[in-house]
């Protein structure tokens, strides 16, 4: 591996990283199939400058195999239970390759009526959801997807964690144009925003979540045993309450009570499951497709035209970035990579 050091981190190629993800995944014990699928979205959050679900995500997969929270060669299978719907019983593996065997058909069914659900069951989950509408959207469709985590956000007006960190992912399909994705948790913070920064030692803002007794606090360990605050209120919190339902009780999977309690105090990434919503444009619109699809693009340009900038442009832009330079990876957590698996 030709990586060179690089200030206070290590510079490497993308192929070169995903090489050593695949390599650190291997070598605690996840197959073959599982370790590509979950490599290529670490090497995907690290590219695109996202770094609390980037490559540090070795750390956190690693610890939930170690734990014995995650099946590491589970066979994913598939199931259609009704018409527009996908299921697949990721059988306790991680949620990337329960993903990669239902997309198709998810495209599938998606293109044949114009709408179709794919439920992941069973999951144990720890990764963005971009990458999965950003797949959907590359296929022209409107994509949607959400998970539950584990209850560590407090509802608006409480101060006891009854919700998980929520994501929420949305994908337009933009034709020559890379598509329009927005990804983010309903707490104030994803909970790795906050692991990252008690790692270096900073405190966080003070509307990110309060402590064990419920006072507001700084201190990233303190909101990490405490609880953590909804985005925006109690809007933030009916969102959060929404994915608790489409992606738990609906498809018959845990909330994120439930998966923190069968955690059993392991510290293990979520087990539960996850729904992803998949839209035809087509199936609207028929030969009107391209009229709308440019009124879609008024839309966005009127948001730059006014220095606004789109969710995901920084995204594609550290990507373009990644692509010709590579990534650095900072010097402590490389090390903590390299101690993977010795
Ligand atoms: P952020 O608060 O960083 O928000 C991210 C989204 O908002 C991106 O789409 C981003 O685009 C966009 N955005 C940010 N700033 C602006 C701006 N000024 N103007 C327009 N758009 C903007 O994300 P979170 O920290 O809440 O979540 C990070 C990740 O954590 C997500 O990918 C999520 O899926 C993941 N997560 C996963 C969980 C799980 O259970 N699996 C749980 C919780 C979170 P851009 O990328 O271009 O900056
Ligand atoms: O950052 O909140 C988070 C998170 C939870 C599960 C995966 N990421």
């Amino acid at each position: 591996m030709n990586i060179a050091a690089a200030g206070d981190g290590v510079r490497m190629t993308l192929d070169e990283l995903r090489e050593l993800a695949r390599k650190k995944l291997r070598a605690v014990g996840l197959s073959t199939d599982h370790a590509d699928a979950v490599a290529e979205t670490m090497v995907a959050g690290e590219r695109d400058g996202c770094t609390s679900h980037g490559i540090y995500r070795l750390l956190v997969a690693a610890s939930s195999i170690s734990r014995g929270v995650v099946v590491p060669d589970a066979v994913p299978v598939a199931s259609e239970p009704a018409k527009g719907v996908v299921r697949v019983d990721g059988g306790g593996g991680f949620a990337q390759l329960a993903f990669e065997r239902g997309l198709p058909l998810l495209v599938q069914k998606a293109r044949d009526q114009g709408i179709a659900a794919l439920a992941l069951n069973h999951v144990v989950h720890f990764a963005a959801l971009w990458p999965e509408v950003e797949r959907l959207a590359d296929h022209g469709l409107v994509a949607l997807a959400f998970t539950p985590s584990h209850a560590w956000v407090a509802p608006a007006g409480g101060a006891k964690p009854v919700f998980g960190t929520n994501p929420i992912a949305f994908g337009w399909p933009r034709p020559g144009r890379e598509a329009f994705v927005f990804d983010f948790a309903t707490s104030a913070a994803a909970r790795g925003e906050i692991e990252l920064r008690r790692r270096a030692g900073e405190p966080v803002p003070g509307d990110w979540g309060v402590d064990s007794e419920g006072r507001p606090t700084t201190d990233a360990a303190a909101v990490l045993d405490g609880a953590m605050r909804t985005f925006g209120g109690h809007k933030g919190s009916a969102l959060a309450a929404m994915v608790e339902l489409l992606a738990g009780p609906l498809i018959g999977d845990l909330t994120s009570a439930e998966s923190i309690a069968l955690d059993g105090g392991r510290g293990g990434s979520p087990m539960g499951g996850e729904l992803i919503l998949a839209i035809d444009p087509a199936a609207f619109l028929g030969a009107a497709l391209s009229d709308h699809m440019a009124r879609a693009e008024a839309m966005f340009a009127a948001i730059e035209a006014q220095g606004a900038r789109l969710p995901s442009s920084r995204r594609y832009a550290a990507r373009r970035e990644s692509l010709a330079n590579g990534v650095t990876i900072p010097a402590r957590l490389y090390d903590d990579i390299m101690r993977i698996g010795e």
